[in-house]
């Protein structure tokens, strides 16, 4: 045994986040042997890390949720966008009902992870531990905002006042920020909901930022027991209809194109999107937003037109939504603010414009900029994302019988079939990863879809005897080929986002996720295990 438990297992999953928790729940309830393996203290995944100041989801619940009835039926949330301290609750909530830790183990990080083709069985190897687990099956869960990507700016280090990264932050109240100097670098969905926690008692706070936002109206609304309770009878047609969406919401692109109304008639539509809110502008609204550039254009500057008009500073409002886009609409994350452009709006506030004056270096003191202004800072917030989607696999030693590792493989390029395995590196099935719906999808949505999938085939391996399933050489160079096909049929390559792989030095550039939608990809992963699991060898 190593920690006082088992090393055997059918199967080990790593990552206590919403994939890890369904896979221990569904494999144990069909008897197969599981380990959860978590380097957190607790369940919860990405909440559970990204508890800085304002973190919340901005799918709202009961989209955001497991479907699983014991879980919903016994639940209540406060908020329509829970915080992350809710959803921390809410898994703590999953492991009593569920029964999870009794099969997790906590604190424990996974190092490296190794095929052997002769037993047919994984060695995974966690820091500290000599004995490595072993298991038939392997499933890092790691979640697509594992590896957090951080500035390579000279000097960062040099910086004397406090630097974290939003998912690395010491507890939500963990950093006094209360009449400090605060410099926000980042303006995605995570520098957005910080700079508008953070700007009431910061003293002065600065926004670095590079790209703006497009940030579209989330409407809270604060939940009483007694709503959801007469809500839930609707809930399992709520859960079918994420299914049957192609983001895996409720909703989905109308069947109209932007130009098939008048300019009236758009504008009418357009507002109806925007004031009800969430991403109903971006993914709920005209079928040619994310396709036709000329189309984009105009909700783009729909978008422009009404935050334009909720900034006071003209130099701001010309900063935080320009004019001319820098990128298509929706071709970058767009979050969902609260009072984010009320933030901007107060004279505490800067707006410091990387496009413009780029950060040459970090001092003891600050931040300076190309226009050689010295920002002085106390405290330097670091919303600079993630080596998304692929980083957190790549970072673990994982490695195939020939001694082949899964980052070299992946060096210059992603290969999987169906999202969900890699030619090989037998029997490693991944969730939330790339080439899957991912980015693109409410993530219980995908979770459960994937989850399901995998326990399913390998209860099938079971009746059947097989041992040992990898995807063929030939299906995954399709897949790859269909998913890069399927975005370059979009606008999103123009961007350099993390969907593309294009936020990080280095990174291939490629599409990282399934653009087809829920639908289509459920679809084609029942379609290879009706035939037999094509496009994979088992033995
Ligand atoms: P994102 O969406 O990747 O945003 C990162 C932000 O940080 C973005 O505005 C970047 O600007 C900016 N950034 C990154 N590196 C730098 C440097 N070197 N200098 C200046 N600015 C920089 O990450 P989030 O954490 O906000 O969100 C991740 C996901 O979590 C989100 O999609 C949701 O699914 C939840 P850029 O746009 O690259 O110019």
């Amino acid at each position: 045994t190593a920690n006082g438990h088992a090393t055997d297992f059918d199967v080990v999953v790593i990552g206590g986040g919403f994939s890890g928790c369904y896979l221990l729940y569904k494999l144990r309830k069909r008897g197969f042997k599981v380990l959860l393996i978590e380097s957190a203290a607790g369940l919860g995944g990405v909440w559970r890390w990204n508890c800085y100041p304002g973190a919340r989801v901005d799918t709202h619940v009961p989209l955001y949720e497991y479907s699983i009835p014991e879980v919903w039926k016994t639940w209540n949330w406060t908020e329509k966008f829970p915080a992350a301290g809710e959803l921390v609750r809410y898994f703590e909530h999953v492991d009593k009902v569920l029964d999870l830790s009794k099969d997790t183990i906590y604190n424990t990080k996974v190092v490296g992870a190794t095929f052997s083709d002769a037993d047919c069985r994984w060695s995974i190897e966690t820091e500290g531990n000599d004995i490595p687990y072993r298991a038939t099956w392997f499933i890092p869960s790691v979640g697509f905002a594992a590896k957090r990507y951080f500035p390579k700016w000279p000097g960062l280090d040099t910086f004397k006042g406090e630097i974290h990264h939003s998912s690395f932050w010491p507890g939500e109240n963990g950093v006094d920020f209360r009449g400090k100097r605060v410099g926000v670098v980042g303006t995605g969905s995570t520098g957005l909901q910080m700079v508008s926690a953070m700007a009431a008692d910061a003293g002065e706070l600065t926004v670095f930022q590079r790209t703006p936002i497009v940030a579209l109206p989330l409407h809270q609304v604060k939940l009483t027991e007694e709503v959801q309770r007469s809500a839930k009878d609707d809930y399992p047609a709520i859960y079918q209809s994420r299914l049957e969406s192609k983001g895996g919401y409720d909703f989905n692109a109308h069947d109209i194109g932007t130009f098939d109304h008048t300019p009236e008639e758009r504008e009418a539509f357009l507002e109806d999107k925007w004031s009800r809110g969430g991403f109903l502008l971006w993914v709920g609204s005209y079928r040619d937003v994310l396709t036709d550039l000329k189309a984009n254009r105009e909700t783009y500057d729909f978008w422009a037109r009404k935050v334009r008009a909720m900034i006071t500073d003209p130099e701001k409002r010309d900063i935080v939504a320009p004019l001319e886009p820098r990128h298509p609409f929706g071709t970058k994350r767009p979050g969902l603010f609260i009072n984010y452009y009320d933030a901007v709006n107060q004279p505490n506030v800067n707006v410091a414009d990387l496009a413009k004056s780029p950060v040459e270096r970090v001092t003891e003191e600050g931040v300076v900029t190309a226009d050689g202004k010295l920002h002085k800072l106390d405290i330097l917030a670091l919303a600079t994302g993630f080596d998304a989607i692929t980083g957190g696999l790549k970072d673990i030693d994982i490695r195939n019988g020939a001694g082949q590792s899964l980052s070299d493989k992946w060096a210059s390029g992603t290969w999987t079939h169906l999202g969900i395995m890699t030619s090989g590196f037998p029997n490693m099935f991944f969730t939330y990863g790339p080439q899957g719906p991912t980015a693109f999808s409410n993530g219980p949505t995908c979770v459960e879809i994937q989850g399901d999938w995998i326990v399913d085939t390998i209860v099938r391996h079971r009746e059947q005897g097989i041992r040992r399933m990898e995807p063929t050489a030939e299906a995954e160079g399709g897949w790859r080929k269909l998913v890069n096909d399927l975005t370059n049929q979009t606008l999103y390559p123009l961007a350099n986002s993390y969907y593309m792989g294009a936020n990080v030095e280095g990174k291939p550039r490629e599409a990282l996720n399934f653009p087809g939608g829920i639908p289509e990809y459920r679809r084609l992963l029942a379609e290879s295990m009706k035939n037999g699991f094509s496009g994979f060898a088992l033995a």
